[in-house]
């Protein structure tokens, strides 16, 4: 693939300061797209009905699966996205992070998303500089009957978080898109998935970056074995947290990597929880459900019986 020019990359930066999205089309290759749509049938079999369990702000058929690089090779190369890589240093900074991986698969019927932003995991009022980007990719088309993200243009700038408690109706416009495209959603971005009734599935990913001064979304240190992410590319090592960010970060005041090779080396691809982990799925699932609110509870129960047997 090719790179992105100097003036594409000034061109997305601009734009994501100025609408606090900008999508880029052409960006998941034909051969790339079919190597993550196989990887998601997968995970539909190993790890039916996604990871969380249904809720009204997850989605009740939306499949989200997480902790991704436990799992097929493709994430590694979904979290390093060449043309990603080139224009996040210019929205989150040079030091930045992955966040969190996740899958957006909206089933056909699935009600809009509340309208929310990607950075209130973090309390900081606005304005702040940007501490999260998403990137939404598009494996199916983005339209407003596919339930394409619903986007506040520009809301980036404004100078309140959105109301979370659903009394005010924002202008929003659908984040249209056709399948192979990448559209960055900067962390202040007022949006939320929609409505989906177009009889299919909306087949997305939401990989997630930070500014390298924040806390992960994701555990992603703490859930892939050290051995393991010592085989994973550089470039991606660097992003799970192992470069160091205006300091921060180190073992020894040097890169953690030395002392890991140490510690925990020689670099091992098998982890033998693997084995475990997928068949831990439905009591995974049964334990978070036994902690729901009632309400959400019954509709879940009826979910996880589909999607994973028997709850009792
Ligand atoms: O799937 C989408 O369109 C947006 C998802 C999202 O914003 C979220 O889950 O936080």
């Amino acid at each position: 693939m090719r790179n992105l020019t100097d003036a594409e990359v000034t061109g997305f930066a601009d734009e994501i300061a100025r609408d606090g999205v900008a999508i880029m089309e052409g960006a998941i290759e034909p051969d790339f797209l079919a190597e993550i749509a196989a990887e998601l049938e997968r995970l539909e079999t190993v790890r039916p009905g996604g990871d969380i369990p249904p809720g009204p702000f997850t989605g009740f058929v939306t499949r989200r699966w997480f902790d991704l690089l436990n799992d097929g090779e493709v994430w590694q190369r979904v979290a390093i996205h060449p043309w990603v890589m080139q224009v996040l240093p210019k929205v989150l900074g040079d030091g930045f992070l992955l966040s969190t991986m996740g899958s957006a698969v909206v089933g056909d019927g699935e009600a809009a998303q509340m309208i929310h932003t990607d950075d209130s995991v973090y309390l900081f009022p606005r304005p702040h500089p940007n501490l999260v980007c998403n990137t939404m990719w598009a494996l199916s088309d983005f339209t407003l009957d596919t339930g394409a993200t619903r986007i506040v243009r520009g809301s980036n700038n404004f100078a309140d978080d959105p109301d979370m408690t659903g009394k005010t109706e924002y202008e929003w416009t659908p984040l249209e898109m056709p399948a192979g495209s990448v559209a960055f959603v900067v962390g202040t971005t007022y949006h939320g998935a929609g409505h989906n009734v177009s009889g299919s599935d909306r087949v997305a990913l939401t990989i997630n970056y930070c500014n390298g001064s924040m806390r992960q979304q994701e555990n992603l240190m703490m859930a892939v074995h050290p051995a393991r992410m010592l085989t994973f590319p550089s470039e991606l090592q660097d992003i799970l947290g192992f470069r160091n960010c205006k300091g921060a970060g180190h073992m020894f005041a040097q890169d953690p990597r030395q002392e890991m090779l140490r510690h925990y080396g020689p670099a091992d691809p098998n982890d033998p929880y693997m084995e475990r982990r997928n068949a831990l799925h439905a009591e995974r699932l049964r334990e978070r459900l036994a902690s729901a609110s009632d309400d959400v509870a019954d509709r879940q129960d009826v979910q996880l019986r589909d999607s994973v047997g028997n709850t009792d």
